[in-house]
């Protein structure tokens, strides 16, 4: 076999045994008693703070309502939520029931929303009264059906017409919880992420995927990601997103520490929390480093009780990290690599482990244990070794199961042999470490957050914004390729085929776009083409477009 010539890395921790034949909620709150009045949540807003056991008791409340609203085993349900107690109290009672939570981004447009929804066949949604309206639009309600009366919607604050108040499901009596046997393949979590290419998809984690990777990073003699009971962890990144429904959520549930839940970015705030709440380990992402390094407010704040800062989800500079360091000396600085369809920690930082290694500045970490990383030629496929780049695959039990409905995509993504190709280009050196040094996927990264509103990590599959364009009737041909720009890191451009309307002009194509879609997938610029160049089979030659950017 091609196992035996291929260079395999592995952690430099040995590996442990993790009990992922247990449900996700089970494994979570298996140590529950031994911190079970220890706070749990807190949140940021308010500053109520629910202990573990009141967390676990109004999770079984809110699984036994979603049974008694029709939820079975195997259904979706979908979140569209800011951060808040509720997320958590929504995502472990599905998981409690067998149901499976799809979480959507508050900030998408209605048509966005529809399409998940629709295609995850989510059941029932649990939103904020605010954006209710977004459920009634029309481009939200393609297949005729009316939010409250073809599905539930359930808002955490004052129900609007036709919806329910989230106190159906937590004042729900627990004993009425059913009993599900929950098999570790079977999905908990279907985040959207359209992976290496095309559409958005649903990314299908398991139990068992989930239960692994947060095992990986915090169990352990010697965990790679030490938290203890009582660190108090930053929940700034939106839940939504796998990099803190896994790496903060999910690891703080299982360590028992505290996770500080802020529902949108402001930088103001965020101090005074870490401040008042003694926050130790912060989840960021490098714009947020970017913020904590640049802003002059910065310098007014104690920020001595932070220990650990993990980055993640985008490279981050050395530069950066030097400037962030000046700001929290006595902080671990270190990053984390992950993707949606790898559960998704590939690699962490083993400075943040129990006995901690030495590391390199803008290393992504070591890969985690109970896991094996390869190095291919994109070209060959054939395994490279030391210090050579190439693409990243991952094989281990937590990565996806697959697509949603997308078998093709899944063969694509996942090889025969296990293997999960990234698309991301990096190696490993000397001492294990992980260094990203580019990407060959077609997603395009906004990177960024807009004031008063929630992280960013804009994914933009071009195949999404082709599609829209395409539809429009005086276009007849367009490719959306990645353009370099100072503030985002990258920005979606559009190289645009029109048929007989000469008249439709850049600003036109930017706003039908813009129109449909959230902010950071807006088209920057729209260059007018008289043809895509593809390769002979139909391939969009993207390379060839990237590099007429350069030069344009
Ligand atoms: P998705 N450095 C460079 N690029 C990165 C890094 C990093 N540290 N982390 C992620 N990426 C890029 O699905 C890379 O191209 O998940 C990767 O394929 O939104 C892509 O982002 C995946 O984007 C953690 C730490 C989760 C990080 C994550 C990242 C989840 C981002 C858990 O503990």
């Amino acid at each position: 076999s091609s196992d035996e010539t291929d260079h395999v890395f592995r952690s430099k921790l040995p590996d442990i045994p993790i009990p992922n034949h247990l449900p996700l909620h089970t494994y979570c709150f298996e140590n529950l008693s031994d911190f079970s009045d220890r706070p749990c949540l807190i949140s940021g807003s308010t500053g109520k703070a629910y202990s573990f056991t009141e967390t676990h008791l109004i999770s079984r409340k809110v699984a036994a309502g979603l049974s008694k609203l029709g939820i079975k085993k195997g259904d979706v349900i979908m979140t569209l939520l800011q951060n808040c107690p509720e997320f958590v109290f929504s995502f472990v009672g599905a998981s409690m029931i067998g149901a499976v939570t799809t979480t959507a981004n508050p900030f998408y447009t209605p048509s966005e929303i529809f399409k998940q929804f629709a295609a995850s066949g989510a059941k029932l949604i649990i939103t904020q009264s605010q954006y209710v309206t977004k459920l009634r639009d029309s481009d939200c309600c393609e297949n005729n059906k009316n939010p409250g009366e073809d599905f539930a919607v359930i808002t955490i604050d004052d129900p609007p017409e036709n919806c329910l108040h989230f106190t159906v499901l937590a004042e729900a009596n627990e004993s009425e919880m059913p009993t599900v046997s929950i098999h570790p393949d079977d999905p908990v979590a279907l985040p959207f992420s359209s992976g290496t290419t095309g559409l958005p998809k649903g990314v299908i984690l398991t139990h068992k995927s989930l239960v692994t990777s947060v095992a990986q990073q915090v169990d352990g003699e010697n965990p790679n990601l030490y938290l203890k009971q009582d660190d108090v962890v930053l929940c700034v990144l939106p839940l939504f997103h796998i990099f803190s429904l896994n790496s903060v959520l999910l690891c703080s549930l299982r360590a028992g520490s505290a996770v500080l839940l802020m529902h949108k970015f402001e930088m103001g705030s965020l101090l005074e929390l870490i401040k008042k709440h003694n926050i130790s380990v912060a989840a960021v992402v490098p714009p947020l480093v970017l913020a904590l390094a640049k802003n002059p407010m910065v310098a007014n704040f104690d920020l001595s009780s932070i220990r650990i800062v993990l980055s993640g989800a985008a490279p981050l500079g050395k530069e950066l990290e030097e400037a962030l360091r000046n700001r929290v000396p006595q902080a671990i600085l270190g990053q984390g690599y992950g993707m949606t369809e790898a559960g998704p920690v590939l690699s962490m930082c083993l400075a943040f482990s129990k006995q901690p290694l030495p590391t390199k500045s803008g290393s992504c970490g070591t890969v985690v244990r109970n896991a094996e990383l390869k190095v291919i030629d994109p070209e060959t496929g054939r395994s490279l070794g030391r210090n050579q780049p190439g693409e990243i695959c991952i094989r281990g039990s937590q990565i996806m199961k697959g697509y949603l409905n997308d078998a093709e995509a899944t063969a694509n993504t996942i090889d025969v042999e296990g293997w999960l190709h990234t698309g991301d280009i990096g190696y490993v050196d000397d001492d294990d470490e992980i260094f990203i040094v580019d990407r060959v996927k077609e997603i395009i990264k906004f990177k960024g957050f807009q004031a008063l509103c929630s992280m960013i990590f804009g994914q933009v599959p071009p195949a999404e914004l082709e599609a829209l364009l395409v539809n429009h009737p005086s276009i007849t041909d367009a490719a959306v390729v990645p353009q370099k720009d100072d503030v985002a890191g990258e920005v979606p451009v559009a190289f645009v085929v029109r048929s007989n309307d000469l008249d439709l002009n850049e600003e036109a194509v930017k706003d039908y776009v813009a129109k449909q879609v959230v902010f950071y997938k807006k088209l920057h610029k729209v260059f007018f083409v008289h043809s895509i160049p593809k390769s002979a089979s139909g391939k969009i030659l993207r390379k060839d477009l990237r590099a007429k950017l350069a030069t344009a």
